[in-house]
């Protein structure tokens, strides 16, 4: 066959009938440790979407309770049940990124895998997005806990608090007025993900706003209430590092044009470590009257402590580090950082003996352990990335 023949033969080919009608609409779930809660989505889906054609794929970050193994169990009987496996990967925003990529709907919806969205909403989103409910259609159609009608049943005190604060910090920073910019619920028009997608930062779980910043040209949006609802089975994921993640992420849509964040965080990091250094030096040695050669490495081993439990903090919460492992990651953290500490005590020293002010031949070996610790975090960190 040659290559005219082979190109004629596809264009020419069409659709079976038998494969039925276009898909219209993919709804992208993200998951991780939900397996008690599938049945229940799968469920759900299948009769809120009724007369729809649609597919769900699930993206699944190597769940370790069997919860990507049961999707596909049941996509082998039901093939609008779809999975994504992604392998030493992390985050709720690139997982919906990445289920919108591996679609051919031309409208994309997002809820979470915990029932925690009301999936009954999602005919409504889509008509919202499509026109068919006669609204003239639009780019995107959020599912809103905070229009009249919508409710967070199951947010209370410290975490309504929580979600309110940063809803308006979010507004202020990207310049929206959406009453809702931190759900994860949604629906939008495949081709506007799309402009948006090569410009997102997927960093942590708020990828509606990461969308609506990154997003070339204004989007046309509506927000339709519904009940946020306690979860159905499983934790939650939200810890530290997602809280930080936000914070890094409105960093990025503010600043991300100028100057690289990921940078701004280490220095912020060197900042607060520093103080700590100069502080239990300060104190230790001005107020207490111990020596200079003991207040020195005192320091030194606080602020590494102290960046050392800066960093676990922020690690996603079964990574983290406890007990008798949390002893050993410090003992070879310290070892990392012992170069720079050296080399910090060794100049530090020099530096007050032949008379400098306490603080400065503090502050001048710190710049040594920071260098050191920057440049053995870039190599360490170099070595680790691969593609995945
Ligand atoms: N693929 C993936 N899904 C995640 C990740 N973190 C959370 N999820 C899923 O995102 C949804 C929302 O997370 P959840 O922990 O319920 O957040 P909360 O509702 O704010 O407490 C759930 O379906 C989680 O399973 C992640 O790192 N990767
Ligand atoms: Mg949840």
């Amino acid at each position: 066959m040659t290559l005219h023949s082979l190109t004629t033969q596809r264009q020419t080919t069409r659709p079976s009938p038998d494969l039925g009608s276009p898909l219209a609409l993919a709804v992208i779930v993200p998951t991780l440790n939900e397996a008690g809660n599938i049945a229940a989505m799968v469920a759900g889906l299948d009769r809120a979407l009724d007369g729809l054609a649609w597919e769900a794929i699930f993206v699944d970050d190597d769940s370790t309770d069997g919860t990507a193994a049961l999707l596909r169990q049941i996509g082998a009987y039901d093939r609008r049940i779809r999975v994504i496996q992604r392998l030493g990967r992390r985050g709720l925003a690139s997982a919906v990124t990445e289920g919108v990529l591996a679609t051919a709907a031309p409208v994309i919806a997002v809820i979470d895998g915990d029932m925690q969205h009301d999936e009954a909403l999602l005919p409504k989103m889509y008509e919202a997005v499509t026109g068919d409910d006669g609204g003239g259609g639009c780019d995107l159609a959020i599912g809103s806990r905070y229009v009249d009608g919508g409710a967070a049943s199951g947010f209370t005190g410290v975490r309504e608090l929580i979600s309110r604060t940063a809803t308006r910090v979010t507004n202020a920073t990207l310049r929206t007025t959406i009453a809702d910019p931190m759900s994860g619920f949604f629906a939008a028009r495949h081709d506007a993900f799309m402009a948006s997608a090569p410009h997102l930062s997927n960093i942590g779980f708020k990828i509606l706003m990461d969308v609506v910043a990154s997003s070339p040209a204004p989007l046309a949006i509506r927000e339709i209430p519904y009940t946020f609802r306690p979860r159905h089975a499983g934790t939650s994921k939200l810890d530290p590092r997602v809280a930080h993640e936000f914070f890094v992420l409105l960093l990025e849509k503010m600043l991300g044009r100028y100057v690289p964040v990921r940078f701004l965080m280490f220095a912020g990091a060197g900042l607060f470590g520093l103080a700590i250094n100069l502080m239990v030096i300060g104190s230790l040695f001005r107020h207490a009257g111990i020596s200079f050669a003991v207040a020195l490495p005192a320091g030194v081993i606080a602020a590494m402590a102290f960046n050392y439990f800066l960093a676990n903090t922020l690690t996603y919460r079964d990574l983290r580090l406890r007990g008798a492992a949390f002893l050993r990651g410090f003992v070879g953290y310290a070892a990392v950082c012992a170069p720079g500490a050296i080399g910090n005590i060794f100049v530090s020293t020099l530096l007050f003996r032949d008379g400098s002010t306490w603080w400065v031949a503090a502050l001048a070996g710190a710049v040594i352990a920071v260098t050191w610790t920057y440049a053995a975090t870039l190599l360490l960190t170099a070595k680790r990335r691969r593609p995945v």
